[in-house]
């Protein structure tokens, strides 16, 4: 496997030079008046994720806290690329059964013959043309909360109140400089200082993160939003991967008891725990980042079984789903074994 090509995330690169994301490259928009030419259309689009990426997490849990799972379906590659990125290996011949395809990249091709770019998930898509829509991962959940309202599922929350946009944009900017993105930028530094300044930003963010938290449920308003799910896909991963493999290891989120308490609360909330698939999620980073894991071997740890212990944060009050209510279980097909339960 080619350090170059699987071994990056997305369009970023990491070794001699600084680590550095680079933009999106298809950054169409599926609207409700279909501007782009891509209008919200129930069974029309697929989106594809890999569960062990935190970018396509933030879609898995949107979707299913918005209940789009029947009219927006998923494919799940599996969580090692090769040097053709991501592979739909999981489904039988290896073919992803709705679009027909064995790798991502040939609906990127469909879009655009030779594209020279990076292939990354998340994508949306068009099941008719087999052509790639998106794969702007900081728009697409955005859009799913905004723009596909009509196909939400009744009770479904509202992850983007407009009252509450201006504080949740500026929430989500730090959390993703510095936390997000900043535990790549430690884990993927090409030198000490590098590193140590990305580290120094995870924590300080993380500090703020939790001194917020400690007398609110959710990080905007009382409600779950936007923000919870955006921090969540990076704070799920943190004992298992950032705090060794990226070497973000001031403490171990266990050892913080707010946010410790916080993402139990949310991986216990339907919708987010369930789209958790630590198995994915620990041996995607472990075996394909060989610049900085040579060996490829996944560790054994950390112990899951506190994952469903009680939080308490139910104490602080907030309405999770505001006016609205939990989604049912996944999909069948979609389900995630449980950790933690006896
Ligand atoms: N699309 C974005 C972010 C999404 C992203 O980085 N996804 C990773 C997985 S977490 C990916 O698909 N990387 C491609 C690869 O590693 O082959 C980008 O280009 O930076």
């Amino acid at each position: 496997m080619s350090q170059t090509s699987a071994g990056t995330e997305g369009n970023a690169s990491y070794g001699r030079k600084p680590f550095k994301r680079s933009a999106s490259h298809f950054a169409d928009r599926i609207t409700a008046d279909g501007r782009d030419g891509w209008p919200v259309e129930a069974g029309r689009y697929r989106l594809v994720v890999s569960r062990a990426c935190p970018w396509a997490s933030r879609v898995l849990v949107s979707r299913r806290l918005l209940g789009l799972e029947e009219a927006l379906s998923l494919a799940v590659t599996d969580p090692i690329q090769d040097d053709r990125s991501w592979r739909f290996t999981l489904d039988p011949d290896g073919r992803d059964p709705v679009l027909g395809i064995r790798f991502l990249h040939e609906a990127y091709d469909a879009r655009e013959s030779d594209y020279p770019g990076g292939v990354s998930v998340p994508a949306i898509v068009d099941v008719p043309s087999g052509k790639l829509v998106t794969n702007d991962y900081q728009r697409i959940t955005l859009d799913l909360a905004t723009e596909w309202t009509e196909l939400h599922r009744p009770g479904a929350p509202d992850l983007y109140p407009e009252a509450r946009r201006e504080e949740i944009d500026e929430v989500v900017e730090g959390v993703y400089r510095d936390v997000n993105n900043g535990v790549y930028r430690a884990g993927f530094a090409s030198d000490q200082q590098e590193y140590e300044q990305a580290y120094e930003g995870v924590f300080r963010r993380l500090g703020w993160v939790s001194e917020r938290l400690r007398g609110q449920r959710y990080l905007v308003g009382d409600t779950i939003t936007e923000a919870d799910i955006r921090l969540f896909t990076t704070l799920v991963r943190f004992d298992a991967v950032y705090h060794g493999h990226f070497k973000c290891n001031r403490y171990k989120l266990t050892e913080d008891p707010v946010l410790w308490g916080y993402v139990r609360d949310l991986y216990q909330t339907p919708g987010f725990g369930d789209t958790v698939d630590f198995d994915h999620i620990k041996r995607h980073y472990y075996e394909v980042h060989t610049g900085i894991n040579p060996t490829g071997i996944v560790p054994v740890g950390p112990d899951l079984s506190g994952w469903l212990t009680p939080h308490g944060r139910e104490e602080l009050g907030g309405r999770p789903f505001g006016d609205g209510t939990p989604p049912g279980p996944p999909p069948a097909g979609e389900e995630i074994p449980a950790v933690g339960r006896p």
